[in-house]
């Protein structure tokens, strides 16, 4: 680390290109290319949210985060060397050059190309919607930087493949490793200590059910509703303060293994960055009615005594939390909800 901050002296205070941030924590030295890199990676849901960067070439969080990480869903990603152009199959549809997210993964790749590999072909299979706000982004880029550790051969470590992730989009970070995770801002301007970290605690029987409204893609991408929500809203001055406080009661609730102020917290800074976004200029709105109809179940559940909390993301779907004792309480009212165990 001390290495990589004398880079970063030595360069003075030059923003970087992703390429150069890559460069930070690549190996200088090349080993062959294998046939083909393979790797699987899970999706995350944020407890406590990462809303608006530092900078937006490198996707350095203005503030921390913490996640779960979802067992079992997620995205698998093959990548070979190509030939003439990048080619990209999405659950086994190829997908045409113009569309977003081939141009989001090629811009991606960009970073990697050399004499060995000046083009890839990439496949990747996610078994979550994609682009409903269900994180199946930072399922394929953690799946996509580790997949790339694989054909290059590089063996970097987790910290390493964590800023790798980041650099496609900054909540891939956190998907490296199971169970809680919390993505740390670091201090380099290089993002070269900007990566996630695993928490040791766990709280087995934590269940997040998903609750789909629509599976559509979302009107305004996540990088453009950040952007705007930090450039314009008024409330953005407070949503620091606000993460720094939720995540210390976060971590409070892992500890003490107290699902209650885990489900209260991350309800509570769900609403506080929609609210956020909400008055940004123009306003960012992602909730449906529907939304807001499973909003009030949840709410009347807990009326009645059931510990039932719901996080909310960069889409119109929620997902749930609750602990296992209430599964059955929660499947009941919540008939279509796909159940993931954290901890199994
Ligand atoms: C999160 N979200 O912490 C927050 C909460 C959505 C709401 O990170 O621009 O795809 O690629 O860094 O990570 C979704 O945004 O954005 C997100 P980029 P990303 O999970």
């Amino acid at each position: 680390m001390r290495r990589l901050r004398y880079e970063w002296r030595k360069r003075g205070c030059k923003l970087l290109t992703k390429r150069e941030a890559a460069a930070l924590v690549l190996p200088k030295d090349k080993k062959p290319l294998k046939e083909r890199g393979e790797a699987f990676a899970p999706a995350n849901i944020a407890l406590v949210k990462y809303w608006g960067k530092c900078d937006d070439e490198l996707n350095t969080p203005r503030t921390a985060s913490l996640s779960v990480t979802l067992d079992g869903l997620g995205a698998k990603t093959v990548i070979r060397r190509g030939h003439s152009s990048d080619r990209i199959w999405l659950n086994g549809v190829e997908l045409g050059a113009d569309s977003g997210f081939s141009g989001r993964l090629s811009s991606y790749l960009d970073i990697y190309r050399d004499d060995q590999c000046r083009f890839f072909e990439v496949e990747t299979e996610s078994n979550i919607p994609i682009g409903a706000g269900l994180a199946s982004s930072a399922a394929g880029f953690a799946a996509l930087a580790l997949a790339l550790d694989d054909l290059f051969g590089w063996e970097l470590e987790p910290s390493a493949l964590s800023i790798l992730a980041r650099l496609g989009s900054g909540s891939a970070c956190r998907s490296l490793y199971p169970g809680f995770v919390e993505w740390r801002t670091g201090r380099c301007g290089d993002g070269s200590d900007s990566h996630s970290v695993p928490l040791k605690e766990r709280m087995p029987g934590l269940r997040v059910g998903l609750v789909m409204v629509d599976e559509a893609e979302k009107p305004v991408g996540s990088r453009e509703a950040m952007r705007r929500t930090r450039d314009t809203s008024p409330l953005y001055e407070a949503w620091p303060r606000q993460v720094a406080h939720d995540l210390r009661s976060m971590k409070r609730a892992i500890k003490h293994r107290d699902f209650e102020l885990l489900g209260e917290t991350a309800e509570a800074n769900a609403l506080a960055m929609h609210a956020t976004m909400m008055a940004a200029r123009p306003a960012v709105l992602y909730w449906l009615p529907a939304s807001v109809a499973q909003m009030r179940r949840v709410w009347e559940l807990r009326a009645r005594g059931v510990p039932l909390f719901f996080t909310m993301d960069a889409g119109p779907n929620l997902k749930l939390l609750f602990m296992a004792e209430t599964e059955a309480l929660v499947r009941e009212a919540f008939p279509e909800l796909r159940v993931v165990d954290i901890f199994p």
